[in-house]
């Protein structure tokens, strides 16, 4: 069978990682994104012995980037099969009053707008195609808003409603549109809520063993694998510990 291309965003960390990994394996070819090209080319040079992957370095934010990057792949490229939509941060933690705009700005741009402007410019050729399969990374941030969460909660409720949407969209053209919905992962994305703040960041898994992206990335390649007939719409996962946004049963 010819392998699938899949082009995944966020790449170079965490859930994109882990699921760049476990695809290399199970005969994708991969498109890997990213800001970092350092991280890229590394894992780009690990996971060419095992398929063929090719690397885009630009952010999700600035539309002429993004199409630049994606126009530039070379024709044997150009066929994406399907889009990991998984590029996403929470970017501080604090109650609306006193929230810092330019965090508000970078979680709808990356989260949101990012998302849409990245699958704008590959929903195209699998609608002409009648074929692909998109991939949303949403969160359980996107089911329940939990204190202080805000912004990065509207933001992936938006991922959530723009799931939703893609396939009522796309439903006449057989593009299957997953969204998935983790609960704590551990990846850099805590570290990255907290502006590098190490400690804060460990804090968030205190006494619980959270999920890792290696189990997103497993779900990943279980709703990529189904048979043609079947999509796996909409995953909620978290750790057994976790019950909720809110309900964490923390061993001290
Ligand atoms: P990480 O911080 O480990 O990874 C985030 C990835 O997003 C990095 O590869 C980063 O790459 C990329 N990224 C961030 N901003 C941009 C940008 N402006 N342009 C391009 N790429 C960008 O976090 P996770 O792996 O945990 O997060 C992946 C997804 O999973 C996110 O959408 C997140 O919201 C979601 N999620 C995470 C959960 C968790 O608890 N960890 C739970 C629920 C959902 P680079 O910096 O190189 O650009
Ligand atoms: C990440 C999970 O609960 O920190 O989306 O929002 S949470």
């Amino acid at each position: 069978m010819t392998k699938r291309t899949v082009l995944i965003t966020g790449a170079t960390s965490g859930i994109g990682e882990a699921t760049s990994r476990l695809l290399a394996r199970n005969d994708f070819r991969l498109i890997l994104c990213g800001r970092r090209q350092d991280r890229l080319s590394k894992l780009a040079d690990e996971l060419q012995t095992q398929t063929e992957v090719t690397t885009l370095s630009f952010d999700v934010r600035e539309l002429p980037a993004v199409k630049r990057a994606i126009r530039s792949l070379p024709a044997e490229w150009q066929q994406i099969d399907i889009l990991i939509n998984n590029a996403g941060n929470a970017h501080g933690l604090s109650p609306i009053q006193t929230g810092d705009t330019e965090d508000w700005d970078a979680m709808l741009d990356i989260n949101v707008k990012g998302l849409l402007y990245v699958s704008r410019e590959i929903l195209p050729g699998m609608v002409q195609r009648n074929a692909g399969h998109i991939i949303n990374l949403g969160s359980i941030a996107g089911k329940e808003v939990y204190p202080n969460g805000n912004v990065y909660c509207a933001s992936k409720f938006a991922v959530d409603a723009i799931s939703n949407s893609m396939r009522i969209d796309l439903n006449a053209h057989s593009i299957k549109v997953t969204a998935v919905h983790p609960g704590m992962v551990e990846t850099e994305f805590a570290l990255v809520r907290f502006k590098g703040d190490a400690a804060k960041a460990a804090n968030v898994y205190n006494g619980v063993m959270p999920l890792r992206g290696e189990d997103i990335a497993d779900l990943i390649l279980f709703a990529l694998t189904r048979p043609p007939h079947v999509v796996v719409a909409d995953l909620i996962v978290f750790p057994t510990a976790q019950a909720s946004a809110t309900v964490v049963n923390r061993k001290s």
